[in-house]
């Protein structure tokens, strides 16, 4: 039977190029996110070896009630990858916006948290388990206005190290890929739809593609 992975964030950029290449190397894939058109796109193209997940991972309530509703065989999960986040905003402190602050550490940790603390149990019943997360450089570095999202990655960096060492004998391999800057909807989100702003980001740079970052998962998975 092929292997299972459970990939937040599949709608877009890293989340989706990874959900393609791992579902043409076989595997079975639940692929979620909040936006249920794009999960219809997913489901229409690649058939019945995915199942969709439409939930908020700031929704505690939610994350649970998706991950209990998975049906055979799709609920015996292999590998979890948790992908789903956004930076919102790039202001200083002093005039950073509340709301933003609260977005990327929901998001991004408390998501991350949820998510996980979900399929342990699925995990643990798996003969090669996985976990894999979505960090960033900007989870080993800080920039100007970077401030609560290099916290919310550096978060993900310290919680990878925890993480694997409470699980460490259990047989749960836990890991952490660290991108630098890749060309997605990452910007759009930044800086609230804002074209201009979102392109200029990626002017003067090769940016690295979601299938670069898909390939390193690919990589992390086959060690
Ligand atoms: P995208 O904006 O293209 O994708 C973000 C994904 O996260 C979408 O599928 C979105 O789905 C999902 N998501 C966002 N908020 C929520 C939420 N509240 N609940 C559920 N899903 C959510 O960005 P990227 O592909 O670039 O980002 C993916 C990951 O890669 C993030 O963790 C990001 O921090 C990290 N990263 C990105 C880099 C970059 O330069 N782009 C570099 C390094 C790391 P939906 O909107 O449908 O819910
Ligand atoms: C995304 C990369 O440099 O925009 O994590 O923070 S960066």
């Amino acid at each position: 039977m092929s292997k299972t992975v459970f990939i937040t964030g599949a709608t877009s950029g890293i989340g989706r190029a990874t959900t393609k290449l791992l579902f043409d190397q076989g595997y079975q894939i639940v692929a979620c996110g909040r936006r249920e058109d794009r999960l219809r796109e997913l489901r229409e193209e690649l058939g019945e070896r995915i199942h969709t997940l439409e939930f908020d991972v700031r929704n505690r309530e939610a994350v649970i009630a998706a991950v209990a509703s998975l049906p055979a065989p799709f609920n015996q999960v292999d590998v979890l990858i948790n992908n789903a986040g956004n930076a919102h905003g790039l202001d200083p402190i002093q005039s950073g916006n509340v709301d933003d602050w609260d977005a990327m550490l929901d998001i991004n940790v408390k998501g991350l948290l949820y998510v996980t603390k979900a399929l342990l149990p699925a995990l643990m019943k798996s003969e090669n388990p996985h976990i894999l997360n979505i960090g960033s450089t900007a989870g080993k570095e800080v920039y100007p206005g970077g401030n609560v999202y290099c916290a919310s990655k550096h978060a993900v960096d310290a919680l990878n190290t925890g993480i694997r060492m409470d699980l460490n004998g259990t047989g749960i391999r836990v890991g952490t890929i660290h991108p630098g800057l890749v060309e997605t909807e990452f910007s759009m989100v930044r800086f609230k739809g804002d074209t201009a702003r979102a392109t200029k980001v990626y002017q003067g740079y090769t940016p690295l593609t979601p299938e670069d970052v898909a390939e390193s998962v690919w990589f992390a998975l086959n060690q």
